[in-house]
């Protein structure tokens, strides 16, 4: 008993002693550990302009230079800064502009939003038909052309309507691109019944379809976009200076970050016309449109050339058509292909046979056999990477690695290439490719 008691009397001593140390030197200002304390006051009035936003000490905002801060010693405090940065209280976190830059952020090979990629550009532009009303659809497919791909490149953007673009159409879609917009109304000669047609029987044709319940089949205006991006936008006065385009329509998404220039891909790799999503056209709006292009072949012979797709459209030599096509509402193509004698040829010769307006051809289809007929097959190209979505179709590319290299957000369970319904493994077979690894996954 008589030694614990001893022990507590130590103890009872030495706390003493330590408590006449601590405040001998916490009251001066000078000797041994004033460094330390006027060091660790520092560090707490630096947290305090972190969370109050305000002092001499306050962070520069990401972007802006560090110096021009308050004194020479700000740097090593933003640094401790932002290392207890995550300790921040709900009731601190809404200053965010003394916030400094993630020191474990790393940069990325794809130029940040509002950067340039260095390079030449190709002659081209996006293109897009669309109504007034059509506007914020159209916003959503902009933002993401934009953000995954152009913002870096910068190319026009041409606008065609039927009508005059009002304002809002004007003011949003201007702000959203990266390169110049341009707008421009459709001659009434490419939009409207040319004077073969008669008008009677494309009526009783309509009424025919609408109780057939045929998708648009009642809808006159769906009949004339579908023969004006069959023959007539490439030919849009605005449209003449392009020699490259990439039609872009309301409501799509894409998916992946793309890294380089498609249009720059065409022109070195030959390329005339591409897709990224193929399918089986609903036969109800083609009933005769395969008549018509055989008619083609007949008169134009000169128009074929001998090592196309033919194997990608008929299963039968070219006696009848499978009904296979590329899904045109995302195409990157050469414009003067399509301004071509041969297509225009093709074209004209499907107008006069009435099938826009006394069926409900697409453009899809007519574009498609086009390519079929009339480009060598290298010159058609399949943009794996490129990943898209146009209702209810999803193209997600498959491959992981290329997926996660390129931040794509898609669920590869979605995508519609290896699918019974798609036409693309068959465009493989047509140009002897071998199908993309993982593809047996994905069916
Ligand atoms: N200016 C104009 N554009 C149209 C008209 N109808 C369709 N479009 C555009 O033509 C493209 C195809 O039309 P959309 O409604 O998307 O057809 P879908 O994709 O076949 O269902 C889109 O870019 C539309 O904005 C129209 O009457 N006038
Ligand atoms: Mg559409």
């Amino acid at each position: 008993m008589a030694g614990s008691q001893r022990v507590f009397r130590y103890v009872l001593l030495a706390v003493v002693a330590l408590v006449v140390i601590f405040f001998v030197s916490a009251s001066s200002g000078v000797g041994p550990g004033s460094g330390y304390t006027q060091k660790a006051s520092e560090l707490l009035k630096g947290q305090g302009s972190v969370y109050e936003g305000s002092g001499s000490n306050s962070v520069p905002a990401a972007g802006q230079d560090s110096k021009a801060g308050s004194g020479s010693n700000a740097n090593p405090i933003d640094v401790v800064k932002s290392v207890v940065a995550p300790q921040h209280t709900a009731a601190s976190s809404n200053t965010h502009d003394t916030t400094s830059p993630n020191p474990l952020s790393t940069t990325s090979s794809n130029p940040p939003l509002g950067q340039t990629a260095p390079g030449p550009r190709m002659n081209a532009t996006f293109v897009t038909l669309a109504r007034n009303s059509d506007v914020w659809e159209i916003s959503r497919s902009i933002r993401q052309v934009e953000d995954r791909f152009n913002h870096a490149y910068n190319y026009d953007w041409v606008f065609l309507n039927d009508a005059d673009f009002d304002e809002t159409f004007v003011k949003v879609t201007s702000a959203l691109t990266s390169g110049r917009t341009r707008y421009g109304k459709i001659d009434s000669e490419h939009w409207g019944f040319p004077d073969f047609i008669d008008q009677e029987k494309a009526r009783k044709v309509r009424e025919d379809m609408h109780e057939r319940k045929i998708i648009y089949g009642d809808s006159v205006s769906y009949r004339h976009m579908c023969r004006y991006e069959s023959g007539f936008f490439f030919r849009h006065k605005l449209m003449q200076e392009y020699e490259w385009y990439w039609r872009v329509e309301p409501s799509i998404e894409l998916f992946c970050d793309i890294k380089y220039d498609p249009f720059k891909f065409m022109a070195d790799n030959k390329k005339k016309y591409s897709f990224v999503l193929s399918l089986y056209e609903y036969v109800e709006t083609i009933p005769t449109l395969w008549d018509s292009v055989k008619g083609f072949m007949k008169a134009h012979p000169e128009h074929i050339v001998a090592d196309n797709s033919l194997a990608f459209l008929s299963d039968d030599g070219g006696e009848s058509y499978n009904h296979c096509h590329f899904w045109s509402n995302f195409e990157v193509g050469n414009l003067d292909w399509l301004r071509s004698p041969a297509y225009v040829d093709y074209f004209n010769h499907l107008d006069r046979d009435g099938g826009f307006f006394y069926e409900r051809w697409g453009d899809a289809p007519v574009h498609s056999i086009a390519a079929g007929l009339m480009l060598k097959k290298e010159e058609i190209h399949f943009f794996n990477d490129i990943a898209y979505y146009h209702v209810p179709f999803t193209h997600c590319p498959t491959g992981e690695q290329l997926r996660l290299d390129n931040k794509c957000h898609c669920n590869p369970k979605d995508n519609f290439d290896w699918n019974g319904y798609s036409c693309t493994k068959r465009f493989f077979e047509v140009i002897k490719m071998s199908l993309p690894e993982g593809y047996e996954k994905e069916q």
